[in-house]
């Protein structure tokens, strides 16, 4: 496997960054997570857009160039040999010294590796999943605003510690007002008398890029379709509910806190989207760059 890190590709066993780094010392920095489907990669220029923006809130100066960064991915793709793929891209602060204080720090380190991921065993996807609510909740947006994709994940890795420590196979996560917020690292939508239903933005979730073409896709198909605040209660007694994210892609919910949902198994509107989706991540997408050797072939 090769790794980038700071300019250049290196095998997995030297790639290596300084216990100075300050994403490793506070979360300081800010990652994305993109995936590659049958030679493609799904909106890249949105999550380079948004890492450029995270990093931003953060007043993190990426040191390399959008459009580099995208060479990066491709590329990172192409030497390891990968059709389908999960591309994590990470800029954090760099070294520093052992105080908080950003400004000490002069280099960010860039790390782009390209690997697979299997959230959840394929046949969960079939199934769906019974999930629970969590009484760790999201943080404040005026403490920590969740559309920063931030390496400071305790947040999400305490909700999910709760939710394995309870027996559920995910937590679904509130705000501070008790409204439904999203999953550690998964978006939510539920489907209520046939309209599509998923919680908005201000609510302080990650506006997740899975969400976004999942929303496109319902206009698409005319499903009706709005972001609305809502309670647990609307997810007990919703007709469908799924989770969405790069990782998971759309993982049906088939129980929350013990209450079936629907008739306990993946419903129609949620079956659609998923055949939809899968078509738009076959058919979109920036193709990965041919491995730098393949000119040379004779
Ligand atoms: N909400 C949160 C809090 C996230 O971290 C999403 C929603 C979905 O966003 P996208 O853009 O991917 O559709 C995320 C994504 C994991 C994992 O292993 C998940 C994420 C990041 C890293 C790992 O489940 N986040």
């Amino acid at each position: 496997m090769e790794i980038y890190v700071d300019g250049s590709f290196v095998s997995k066993d030297d790639a290596r960054v300084s216990v100075f780094d300050h994403g490793f010392l506070y979360g300081d920095g800010v990652f994305e997570g993109i995936r590659a489907y049958e030679g493609r990669i799904f909106r890249l220029k949105e999550h380079i857009d948004r890492l450029y923006q995270s990093a931003g809130a953060l007043m993190l100066e990426i040191p390399v160039s959008p459009a580099e960064m995208a060479e990066v991915v491709r590329e990172a793709c192409a030497r390891n040999g990968l059709h389908d793929a999960y591309i994590r891209l990470i800029v954090s602060r760099g070294p520093g010294d052992l105080g908080l204080d950003p400004r000490k720090c002069t280099e960010p380190t860039v790390v782009c590796i390209a690997d697979r991921i299997a959230l959840f065993p394929p046949e969960t996807y079939e199934k769906g999943i019974r999930v629970g609510a969590v009484s760790t909740r999201r943080t404040p947006t005026e403490s920590l605003n969740a559309r920063i994709k931030s390496l400071n994940y305790l947040n999400s890795i305490l909700a999910k510690i709760e939710s394995n420590l309870a027996g559920h196979a995910e937590a679904l996560m509130m705000t501070q007002e008790g409204y439904v917020a999203e999953g550690p690292g998964e978006n939510i939508f539920i489907v209520r008398g046939g309209r599509l239903l998923t919680p908005p933005s201000h609510l302080g979730i990650l506006e997740g890029i899975t969400r976004a073409a999942i929303m496109d896709l319902a206009r698409g198909r005319g499903i009706p379709l709005a972001e609305a605040v809502f309670t647990r209660h609307d997810v007990w007694t919703a007709d469908e509910a799924f989770f969405c994210g790069t990782a998971c892609e759309i993982m049906p919910i088939t129980a929350c806190d013990g209450r079936q949902i629907g008739d306990g198994r993946p419903g129609p509107v949620t079956r659609q989207l998923t055949a939809d989706f899968r078509a738009l991540v076959a058919r979109e997408g920036v193709p990965i760059a041919a491995p730098a050797h393949a000119d040379n072939q004779e």
